[in-house]
């Protein structure tokens, strides 16, 4: 049988998008848990292309607001530069993090090698502050301001982000789960119009109908290639307890399976992020073990089951 997909895995070990230790240790804990065997007993190709190492720039930017610019530009920059390569080796690419600042190199990359993504973000946050509405000066709360083209007047140009030029649309962006949002973000989506679904929504609406809107918010046609970026954060603190910016009342778990198997059926996930798992916050073999089922639904695992047309029925005599 042929394999299912051809997927690219890359190790992003970042914490300085954000204040605490430990996020650092994400791509440790997902390859302790067996991420890699887990993916290719789904039947797929996997090629591992470790983790990414990161240097830590001292006395980086430390009077201004602005925290580990320099630091967290050079790691983006790594970043993109490798999400580009697998992508234009046409591997489907996981990247494992690391703290969610890693999404600006990780879409940047990805963008670079396909025009034309869409973005779906997964997350109890919006991450799209820009360095002036920032009130905490964490990088993980920025991201998507420093790759939308319609940000660049707002975003001030950062040592360290020379590289990073804006390269999607706000319009090529839908969230899925947010219930924690600051003001200048939330500002930001109402003046640019950036398809929404809340927490409240897929309580209204129910799952199905959230991910079916949020698909057709961005990509009516359904033909481009899709970026999920993905925190541990969207889903609820029971169930992903090991994260720095937990919220109480998120996704489920079935909730968050769905999401995965229908994005893995739309045969267009181009990139999956997987960010802000903190092993040491909280309970983290509860976290990493609901992050690998998470995971094994967007390379092919089916709840209802995976048809193997070799498994052929055994007869009586
Ligand atoms: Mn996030």
């Amino acid at each position: 049988m042929p394999p299912v997909f051809k997927v690219g895995v890359l190790g992003v070990p970042l914490s300085k998008g954000q204040p605490r230790d430990g996020t650092e240790n994400g791509p440790k804990a997902l390859r302790n848990a067996g991420i890699i065997k887990v993916l290719e007993d789904l039947g797929n190709q996997v090629i591992d292309h470790g983790d990414l190492q990161f240097e830590t720039i001292e006395n980086d930017n430390p009077k201004d607001k602005i925290k580990n610019p320099k630091t967290v530009g050079a790691a983006n920059k790594k970043i993109s530069d490798a999400v580009y390569s697998i992508v234009k080796s046409e591997q489907l690419c996981l990247t494992m993090g690391g703290d969610h600042s890693m999404a600006m190199g990780s879409i940047h990359g990805h963008a670079l090698a396909e025009p034309n993504i869409v973005v779906v973000w997964v997350d109890a946050h919006a991450d799209i502050n820009t360095p002036l509405t920032s009130s905490s000066g964490n990088i993980h709360g920025m991201p998507l301001s420093f790759v939308s083209k319609e940000l660049e007047a707002y975003v001030p140009k950062l040592k360290g982000f020379e590289w990073c030029f804006p390269c999607i649309s706000v319009k090529d962006i839908v969230y899925i789960g947010l219930r924690d949002v600051d003001e200048g973000e939330r500002c930001i989506i109402e003046h640019f119009g950036i398809a929404h679904y809340s927490m409240q929504d897929v309580d209204r609406m129910g799952i199905g109908e959230v991910v079916d809107k949020a698909l057709k918010a961005v990509d009516p046609t359904g033909t481009r290639p899709i970026h999920l970026s993905f925190d541990v954060d969207a889903l609820d603190p029971a169930i992903t307890p090991s994260t720095g910016t937990p919220v109480a009342g998120g996704l489920s778990f079935r909730e968050g399976q769905y999401i995965m198997e229908v994005l893995a059926n739309t045969g267009r996930l181009s990139v999956v992020d997987i960010a802000e798992i903190n092993t040491t916050v909280g309970n983290s073999d509860v976290t990493v073990k609901t992050a690998v089922e998470i995971v094994k639904k967007c390379f092919g695992q089916k709840r209802g089951g995976n048809f193997l047309p070799s498994y052929g029925l055994p007869k009586a005599n």
